[in-house]
């Protein structure tokens, strides 16, 4: 089963989790504190960039949200939730690439 290492107050975890629920897709949360602390081990462990979310896959582990969206994706195309017309697309990836959260 997927693992997600989430926290419910992070908007980067929040668009993952999103997606997971409109795909209905199973997967074991993990809750990971936010306390500002930097570099703390349990986040190291999971991150070399000590970010959350970050998604396990059968060992195979997917860090930055927008990486994990196109994993999830890819791996569950049903329903998509991206758009197929290029345009739109283009729209979409515009979005995400000005988005401040993202970088
Ligand atoms: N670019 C990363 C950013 C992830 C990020 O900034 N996560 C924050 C929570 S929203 C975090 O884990 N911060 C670590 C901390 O506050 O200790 C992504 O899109 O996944």
């Amino acid at each position: 089963m997927l693992k997600l290492y989430h926290n419910p107050i992070s908007p980067h975890s929040r668009r993952v989790l999103v997606a997971l629920l409109e795909k209905n897709i199973e997967c074991e949360l993990v809750e990971i504190e936010l306390n500002g602390v930097p570099n703390r081990p349990e986040l190291l462990a999971i991150n070399p960039l000590h970010h959350i979310p970050v998604l396990e896959d059968d060992g195979f582990r997917i860090i930055e949200s927008l990486a994990i969206l196109d994993y999830l994706e890819a791996k569950y195309p049903n329903p998509s939730l991206l758009p197929t017309n290029a345009q739109n697309l283009a729209k979409v990836r515009m979005v995400h690439c000005h988005d401040w959260f993202t970088n």
